[in-house]
Order: C-alpha cells, then structure tokens, then sequence
C-alpha cells in the first residue's frame, strides 16, 4: 500500500455549491418563498448524497426481475423489484416530489419549488423519477378532465404525501406497429355492460416502471353503434381514447394483464420496463370518447418537462464533479483547474448547463402560471400557453441531446477513471440517453413543433419573437456573437445565456459591455 493515491474528489451538496439553481430560484420566486423552500433543498441535496446514493447503487446491482411461472407450472407473472426501488416510492411521497406541484402553497412558484426539488433529489432517486414523471402526468390529466370519482380515488393518491396511501402511474402508448406514429394501434376497448367499464386487450411493447398501481392507456374504441364507426372502430389515431386502471386488484392480481418480458435495455436498468399482453383489463374512459391523443397529450407535455429536469440534474452533477476533480489532479505539474485548455472544457460544459437549467426553469415557471393563474389572463392565455406549447419540445430534443453529449465529456474530465463504473458516470451516460427516445425522439419533437406552427397559424412564433424581442431591446445594441446566430438551436443557446447573465447581479454590465 505505497505510492502515489489520488486525492478523492468530495461530494458536494449540489444546492449549496452551485450558484446557478439558486439565482435562478431567486429571480423566479419571491424573496420569502424562497427563503422558505431553501432549507428542504438543501435537505434534499444531503439525503441524496447519504441515503439516496446508497439506494441508487443497489438498484443497479440488484435489478428487477420476472418470475413467470411458479414451481407447479401455474402462470404467476410475479414483478419482483428490488427493496430499494419500494423505499424510494415512499421516500418520493413523503418528500412530496409529486404531491408539491398539487398542493399549490406557494401559488403560481409550486412548480418552479417542485421542479427544483426535483432536480436535486435525482441524483438520489435514479430512475425511480421515471415513474414519478408519470404519475405527475397522470395527476395533470385527471386534475384536468378525470371524473370526481377519479379524482377521489386516484389523483388523492397519486399528489398524497403518505407512503402508506401513494400511488405511481405508468403510460401505456407504445404498441409493436408504431410509437411515434400510435395510428396504428392495436388495443381495443370494448364496453362490458355486466362490469359496467371498460374491458380493454391488446399488446403494450413498452411499459416501464411496470410495479405502477394504476396507469394511463390509450385503446382503440368499439362502438357498439356501427353507425357512428363503420366496423365499431375508428382507424388511425383518432380512434383511440384515453384509459385509466388499475394494475392490480385490491387482492394483488394483475388485472388482465400478462407479463410477456422485461425488456434487456442499454440503461435504466433499475426500471423494469416490460412488454405485456392486455386481457380483458377493466378500465374507465378518460375524457371524450375518440380523443385519446389530445387528452394524453397532457401527460406528454409534463413527462417531457420531467426528461428536461432529468437532463439539467445530470448536467448539473457532471459539472459539480468535474469542477471538483480539477481542484485536485494534478498532470503536467499544475492542477487541471489551471490548464487553459482544461478549463476551456469546463467552460463549455458549465456554459451548456447554465444554458440547459435557464430554459427548463423558465418553462416550468410558464407551467406553475397556467397551473396556478386563471388562463383567461392575457399574460398567461397570449403568452405562457403558447409560448409553453412551443417550446416544450424544443426543450425535450436539446436538453436530451446537450445532456448525453456533455455525459461524455464528463467523462473525459476524469480520464480513465471517469471509465470506470464506480464513478458513476458511464450509469448515468447511459440512463440519460434514454431522453433522446422515449417520451418522444427528437424528429419527432421536431415535428410537434412544425404542428404548433402549423394549428396556431405561426401566432405561436410571432410571441416567441415579440418575448425574445423584449429581452433583447433594452440592451443599447446587439452583441456582436448575436449577429452570427445561424440556427433556431444557437439562437437558443445565446437565449439561454441573456436569462444567465440577468440572473446575475453584474450580468447585465457584462452583456452591455460585450455588445
Ligand atoms: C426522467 C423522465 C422520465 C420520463 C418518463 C418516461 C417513461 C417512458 C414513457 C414513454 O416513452 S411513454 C410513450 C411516449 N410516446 C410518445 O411520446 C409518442 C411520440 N409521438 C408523438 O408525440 C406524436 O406526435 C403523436 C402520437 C402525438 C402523434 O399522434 P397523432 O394522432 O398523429 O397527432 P395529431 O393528429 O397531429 O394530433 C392529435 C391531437 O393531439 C391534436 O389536437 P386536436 O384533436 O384538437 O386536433 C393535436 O393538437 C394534439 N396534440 C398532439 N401532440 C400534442 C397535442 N396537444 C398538446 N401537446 C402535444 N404535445
Ligand atoms: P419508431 O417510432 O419506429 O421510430 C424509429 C425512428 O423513426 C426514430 O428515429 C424516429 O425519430 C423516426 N421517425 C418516426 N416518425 C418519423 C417521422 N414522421 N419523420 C421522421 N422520422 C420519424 N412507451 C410507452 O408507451 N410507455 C412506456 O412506459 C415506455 N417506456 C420506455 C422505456 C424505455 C427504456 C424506452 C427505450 C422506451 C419506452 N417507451 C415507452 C417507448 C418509447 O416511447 C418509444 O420507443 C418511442 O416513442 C419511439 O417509438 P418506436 O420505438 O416505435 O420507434
């Protein structure tokens, strides 16, 4: 035991050490708010650093299995998730990671607190986030259009903060003919008189987080008036509509589902995403008959919100670290942290994710508005649901790509030990890729954006320019690097970078100077 040992880089509590979250927080939320919030996010960032660590190193080396048949050959279907993965549920109820956007205390600032708290306990919930992005999805939808009975029985438990009441969602869309494209969608729902509901079969190819108590489905509608739908179904995507149920029964067993697989997937493999054959589900209509794709649309616009955070947490920690790492490898004689072309690294790195947490915060905060205000303000009705629409995808495909394209350079910052798993980042590379796909590839956001141009007669660019055009004007000119903008994606970025600079106190002078 001779020789040279490095000099371990520290964890750090990623509220405390990076200025960037908490001046954003500062400019977003009123001074008391804030003040108020500050010490469950400094909480937060210590659980994950203790308790939240542990479990996430668990997760990964104990994953989720299929046990299909029992020892008499009967057909059991048991999901066996890992003890730490059940803890994190009951930690992500009692720390409110849904139920805070819900409760709505601190106004129209719920959702910015919420996604704040959010970012800082990933790094100690690993992927348990993707089930809590769906639930909150599933809360968003039956908040806006669910029947009393499901909000009584279902949304209460999926915003309840008592592990013992607190219900997860899954989100069944993805069938084998198509993901991007659900036209093509198998599952039928045919209305049982007897059990009064809806009896629901087909083939659901991805369903992660499949320990979930109840999940949203979209199915094809039979009408038993063939009048209405030639053949009682309805092809392409408008034939489909919304489905809430239950996984299980009160009594444990799965409701008409079976368990063909889990899937063998690249990361996020603390996740047991399976492939099940649906039998006779028993579900209730969500919303308006054939308006499947719109009304889900609610989940989608929150779960890409929820990628978004997940991308500026990841970020966020590969900057912490590789900042940390600088301060102690020394190469060449002199610490990382004084190379110039080192720090040239960092810079880029630090500038992408001060660019990344700008855009997502400033997008949560529309939500947290159209949550909490009347929409028939002018503010909130011309600008926020708009300009939100417009940009949640720009935010999903940028976010995701900028996040898995930074995991590598973190990476790099460590050398050879950033290749090594006990780093932690090559598991982290791998369950941020996942952003680019699910919950939507990148052409596919791309072309949810040419949609919003497209159903809002381009009215949605036009405040996109006039918001842009009044964060720009009260500069004395245009810097000269804004003259060079060549693409929508740069012009982001310098977008994102403006919000960074007003954030700080002396921005504003640098920004002036610069022009
Ligand atoms: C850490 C984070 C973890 C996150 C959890 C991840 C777990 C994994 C979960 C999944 O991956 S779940 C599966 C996610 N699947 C997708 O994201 C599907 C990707 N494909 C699309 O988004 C397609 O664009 C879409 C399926 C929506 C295309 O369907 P259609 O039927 O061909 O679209 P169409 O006809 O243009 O639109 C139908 C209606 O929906 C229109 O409204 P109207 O009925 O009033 O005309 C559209 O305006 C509306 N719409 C579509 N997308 C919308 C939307 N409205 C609001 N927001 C949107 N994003
Ligand atoms: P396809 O739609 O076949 O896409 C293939 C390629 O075609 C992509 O590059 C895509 O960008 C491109 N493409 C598609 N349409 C167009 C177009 N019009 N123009 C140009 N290019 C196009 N789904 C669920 O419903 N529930 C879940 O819980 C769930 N969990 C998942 C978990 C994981 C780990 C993963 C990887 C996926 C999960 N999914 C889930 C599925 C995911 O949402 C889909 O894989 C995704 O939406 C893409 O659909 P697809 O796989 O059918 O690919």
């Amino acid at each position: 035991d001779v020789g040279f040992k490095q000099d371990v880089p520290q964890v750090q509590n990623a509220f405390l050490e990076d200025p960037v979250l908490a001046s954003i927080l500062e400019r977003l939320m009123p001074k008391d708010v804030f003040a108020e919030i500050t010490p469950d996010l400094v909480h937060i960032c210590e659980w994950s650093n203790t308790e939240g660590a542990e479990l996430v190193k668990r997760m990964e080396d104990d994953q989720p299995r299929l046990r299909q048949y029992d020892h008499w050959c009967r057909r059991v279907d048991d999901l066996l998730v890992t003890e730490a993965w059940t803890k994190q549920k009951a930690i992500a109820a009692r720390e409110g990671v849904v139920a805070i956007a819900y409760e709505r205390k601190y106004g129209q600032y719920s959702r910015v607190y919420q996604m704040a708290k959010l970012m800082l306990w990933t790094s100690g919930a690993g992927l348990y986030s993707c089930p809590i992005a769906m639930t909150d999805g599933c809360a968003r939808v039956i908040e806006l259009i669910g029947t009393q009975e499901m909000k009584d029985q279902v949304y209460s438990r999926l915003t309840s903060r008592d592990p013992s009441k607190f219900f997860t969602s899954g989100q069944w869309m993805t069938e084998r003919p198509g993901g991007s494209d659900i036209s093509r969608t198998e599952t039928q729902a045919v209305w049982d008189e007897e059990k009064k509901a809806w009896s629901v079969s087909g083939f659901k190819w991805f369903s992660s987080a499949t320990d979930a108590d109840v999940t949203m489905l979209l199915a094809r509608t039979h009408d038993p008036n063939p009048s209405i739908a030639p053949g009682n179904m309805k092809d392409g995507s408008r034939g489909l509509s919304l489905y809430l149920a239950r996984v299980r029964g009160d009594d444990g067993k799965l409701n008409g589902v079976r368990i063909h697989r889990l899937k063998d997937k690249v990361g996020t493999k603390a996740v047991p995403t399976a492939e099940l054959q649906l039998e006779g589900m028993i579900a209730q209509q969500v919303g308006q008959t054939y308006k499947g794709v719109k009304n889900i649309s609610a989940i989608l616009n929150i779960t890409r919100m929820h990628c978004s955070m997940n991308c500026t947490s990841a970020m966020q920690g590969f900057v912490l670290q590789a900042k940390e790492y600088a301060r102690r490898r020394m190469v060449f004689g002199m610490l990382l942290k004084d190379l110039p072309l080192h720090l040239a690294t960092l810079a880029n790195m630090e500038l992408q994710y001060r660019a990344t947490s700008q855009f997502t915060l400033y997008l949560v905060a529309m939500l947290g508005r159209i949550e909490a205000l009347d929409n028939n303000l002018p503010e909130v009705r011309d600008h926020d649901i708009p300009l939100l629409r417009l940009l949640t995808p720009i935010l999903k495909m940028w976010s995701a790509k900028n996040a898995f394209a930074m995991s590598q350079e973190a990476m790099e910052c460590f050398g050879g030990q950033g290749y090594m798993e006990e780093t932690g980042i090559g598991r982290i590379m791998r369950d941020v890729l996942v952003n680019t796909i699910w919950e939507g590839t990148s052409n596919v956001m791309a072309l949810d954006v040419l949609r919003v141009m497209a159903e809002t007669g381009g009215a949605a660019l036009q405040v996109y320019s006039d918001t842009i055009r009044r964060m720009t004007t009260p500069l004395k000119s245009q810097p000269q690097w804004a003259k060079s903008v060549k693409s929508l994606e740069e012009c982001l970025v310098l977008i994102a970078i403006r919000f960074t600079a007003y954030s700080t106190p002396d921005g504003r002078k640098t920004l002036e100077a610069s022009a």
